[in-house]
């Protein structure tokens, strides 16, 4: 058993119980209330769920764990899985453990390859890497112990396998849609000294210093960001029917490949070089802000900007923007990226529509991944998945370990709303 799983299997007891006498003493609390507007705007600043893994404070941003992430940027992988699962920052020891179990669980079931094979070249990543985690559920541990009968108590230990195992591969899935289908190159075999990201880099075909640092950095940032946003709160539905992990990411996979969430990466970057290509290089203030003023008086959505949340400047932009500027000053996308940064703000803020007009992480990934040479666009929403997913297993194996029941909101036709509004 690795560390991991011991403090996992003496926190569980005392978090249970926490759980239990909160529900028995306050059960009649309220702690959220929703109005009409709510109602029909995605349920935003509704309490949906309690998450420990982090919390998303509008002003200051992602917080893991209680800490701030621009504490946290030089976590590795391992040390961020741990610290979301557990609470606890890990001994260099549980590090170790943990990054062996992780190798020891990398090797991809051959009916991945074959279903990624029989796809059709110009088949988004996103489907791709979704598609992926379905051919890999037959071999779900969580569905296979529950078919021969498994008490609830033991449901998170289950769950714990699969998460080590789906995130174990999914950077070697990943790693292999890009070189086959993105670049038309032989996938690049894991290698059990590395660990998780430097590892990934390698697959991905960028073994360099400089991007090994900034992978850590972007799997920190990607990490978590609460348990209600719509990829993970997509998980955590599909999960609470005790459909197994695999299942459960591949639905936040789904949701996260939309542009008004993970896609927004790609998508930004497309303007980015939109502009560019418009202009013939890196564009004056004047001319850049004519462009926006048109975007936004045609109602256009500026991706990269804007949050549900965040009522400030996100510092996991701030961090990676920070990173560019020593990384890549001159480079003309970075600059376009520098000079969006200054001016869609106070654009957005004069046509008075956008609750937070500041830019977010998908701003700025792409501008740097670019400038690594990583140029396949449709490629951004799965880097952000394969990190996304460390916080996803650690949100589920809680919850399984909570022993949450199955989610069943209500609906309410239209009439009836009428009714109960003016029968108040
Ligand atoms: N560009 C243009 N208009 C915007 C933007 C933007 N970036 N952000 C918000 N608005 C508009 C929005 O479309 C809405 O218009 P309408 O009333 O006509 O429907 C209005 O401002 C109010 O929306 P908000 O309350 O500010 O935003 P909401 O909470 O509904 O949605 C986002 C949040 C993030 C979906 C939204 O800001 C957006 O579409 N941003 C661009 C896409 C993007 O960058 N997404 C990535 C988010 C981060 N992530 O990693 O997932
Ligand atoms: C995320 O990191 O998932 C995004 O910022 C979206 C969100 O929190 O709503």
């Amino acid at each position: 058993m690795n560390n991991l799983k011991q403090i996992l299997t003496t926190k569980i007891p005392i978090w249970r119980e926490q759980l239990q006498k909160i529900q028995k003493e306050y059960s009649d609390y309220p702690v959220s209330t929703i109005t009409v507007k709510q109602l029909f705007k995605g349920l935003r600043d509704v309490i949906a769920v309690v998450c420990d893994t982090s919390y998303v404070d509008p002003q200051k941003g992602l917080f893991i764990r209680d800490i701030p992430v621009l504490k946290l940027m030089d976590l590795s992988a391992e040390e961020l899985f741990f610290l979301l699962c557990s609470g606890e920052q890990p001994d260099a020891q549980s590090v170790q453990d943990l990054q062996m179990d992780l190798s020891a669980r990398r090797e991809v079931p051959q009916q991945v390859w074959d279903l990624l094979e029989s796809q059709p070249p110009d088949t988004h990543p996103m489907s791709l890497l979704s598609m992926s985690m379905l051919a890999m559920q037959r071999e779900s541990v969580f569905t296979k112990a529950y078919q021969k009968g498994l008490s609830r108590e033991q449901y998170w230990e289950a769950t714990f396998e699969d998460a080590l195992n789906i995130i174990a591969r999914l950077p070697v899935i990943a790693a292999y849609i890009y070189r086959r289908f993105l670049r038309d190159e032989q996938p690049i075999a894991p290698l059990a000294h590395l660990n998780h990201t430097d590892n990934f880099a390698n697959m991905l075909g960028f073994p360099s210093r400089e991007f090994k640092e900034f992978l850590q950095k972007f799997f920190v940032v990607h990490s978590d960001h609460e348990g209600a946003n719509a990829s993970v709160f997509s998980s955590r539905v599909v999960n609470s029917s005790l459909s197994d992990l695999y299942y459960s990411i591949s639905a936040s996979m789904n949701s996260l490949a939309g542009p008004l969430h993970g896609l927004a990466n790609q998508e930004s970057l497309k303007f980015i070089l939109s502009v560019i290509q418009e202009f013939a290089g890196v564009p004056s203030e004047e001319q850049l802000e004519k462009l926006l003023k048109v975007k936004i008086q045609n109602g256009e959505i500026l991706p990269g900007f804007g949050h549900a949340v965040l009522r400030a400047e996100d510092p996991r932009y701030q961090a990676l923007f920070e990173f560019g500027e020593q990384l890549c000053p001159d480079d003309p996308v970075f600059q376009v990226a520098g000079l969006l940064k200054k001016l869609v703000p106070p654009l957005l803020i004069e046509k008075g529509k956008a609750s937070n007009p500041y830019p977010n992480i998908d701003g700025i990934t792409g501008p740097l991944l670019y400038h690594f040479g990583m140029k396949e666009l449709t490629f951004y929403t799965v880097m952000f998945s394969t990190a996304q997913v460390l916080g996803i297993c650690a949100q589920l194996i809680i919850n399984q370990a909570l022993m949450l029941p199955i989610f069943r909101p209500r609906s309410i036709p239209l009439a009836h709303l009428k009714e109960l509004i003016e029968n108040q």
